[in-house]
């Protein structure tokens, strides 16, 4: 009997259609949108891990939508626009940080961090707890975990051989926008000018700057290694960031939904620290291949200075009292 398309059939063809597509709506609709921004490419290794192993882990009940090349929020604007309510997720750092909280700036001064495995000993140590209390009373931001950004080298445009602090005199060295960056480009030597992360390779490309600082997997992903000559192995500042989570989002979750949540940024951070790690190791001799001279400067001088302009900085005067002490121990 040939099927007949009575009005009954389509009738009922149309209500299953709208019920089904309701129903996803509503499921989709139930799930926590989880919006991220961040000016890091989508190749990055801290993105990688953030799409590999946070979205697939919490999505049973949250939606990750990552932006990537600061395409929905200009870098250093996240924090605000989670404290605001208009963005869920950012990849911060201590250096945006310090512009709320001063005392912030003593995980961004240079040669301090000694290595992966110290930010991650310090992000856990109980001295954390007063800093990730305070974000969270008040700018309503949830610090979830540290992820690894990798040792940041001086790479310069020109090929200039670069051993002391002394040789980066009048070098027009670009560094990110906040004053904590700024103090860093000038602690080291150069004359600091702050730009936006994704503008960086065209100022390299038209000479706008001389230079730039960033780890190894950083130069390669963003490919400065093309318009540049040269990188000088300061290793300055051991670098990280912290996902950024809104806590009127947390707050709303079940303490599952919150365990979930915690585990799944851990695991991305800890998979992200061991590929950048991966490839620190493998780049030195890709950059080689790629014509670059890389240099070993006189570290002590780099260093002695460094960490003296921090320690008479007005950037001291805002740390705890014994607080270095406590994070060069651990
Ligand atoms: C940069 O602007 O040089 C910087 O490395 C600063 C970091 O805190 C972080 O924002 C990073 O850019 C981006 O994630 C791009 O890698």
């Amino acid at each position: 009997m040939p099927f007949t398309m009575t009005r009954r059939t389509i009738f009922s063809a149309i209500a299953a259609f709208m019920l089904a597509s309701t129903a996803s709506n509503i499921a989709l609709a139930d799930k926590i949108k989880l919006r991220l921004s961040s000016p890091s490419s989508a190749t990055d290794q801290r993105a990688v891990a953030l799409m590999e192993r946070f979205g697939p882990a919490v999505s049973g009940f949250a939606e990750f939508e990552p932006h990537w090349n600061a395409s929905l929020f200009k870098q250093g604007t996240e924090l605000e626009a989670i404290a605001r309510g208009n963005l869920e997720m950012s990849i911060t750092s201590a250096q945006e940080l310090a512009v709320f909280f001063p005392e912030f700036s003593i995980f961004t001064a240079g040669y301090v961090h000694r290595d992966a495995a110290h930010q991650v000993a310090v992000f856990n140590d109980s001295l954390m707890d007063s800093f990730k209390k305070k974000v969270e009373d008040e700018l309503n931001v949830k610090l979830l975990s540290v992820m690894y950004l990798g040792r940041r080298h001086v790479n310069l445009r020109s090929d200039k051989k670069v051993m002391k602090p002394e040789d980066l005199a009048g070098v027009n060295l670009r560094m990110p926008g906040t004053d904590a960056w700024q103090f860093l480009g000038k602690a080291l030597g150069a004359n600091p000018t702050p730009m936006a992360f994704t503008e960086v390779y065209t100022a390299l490309q038209t000479g706008a700057v001389d230079g730039q600082d960033n780890p190894l997997p950083t130069v390669v992903d963003a490919k400065f290694y093309e318009v540049t000559k040269q990188i000088i192995l300061t290793s300055h500042l051991v670098d990280l960031n912290y996902i950024a989570f809104s806590k009127k989002v947390w707050d709303s979750m079940s303490k599952s939904q919150q365990d979930t949540i915690q585990k799944a940024a851990d695991d991305a951070s800890e998979f992200g620290r061991n590929n950048q790690l991966e490839k620190e190791k493998s780049l030195v001799s890709f950059l080689k291949e790629q014509g670059l001279n890389i240099y070993e400067p006189d570290l002590n001088a780099f260093r002695d200075r460094v960490q003296g302009m921090y320690l008479k900085s007005d950037f001291a005067k805002d740390w705890p009292k014994g607080l270095l002490d406590r994070v060069n121990a651990l």
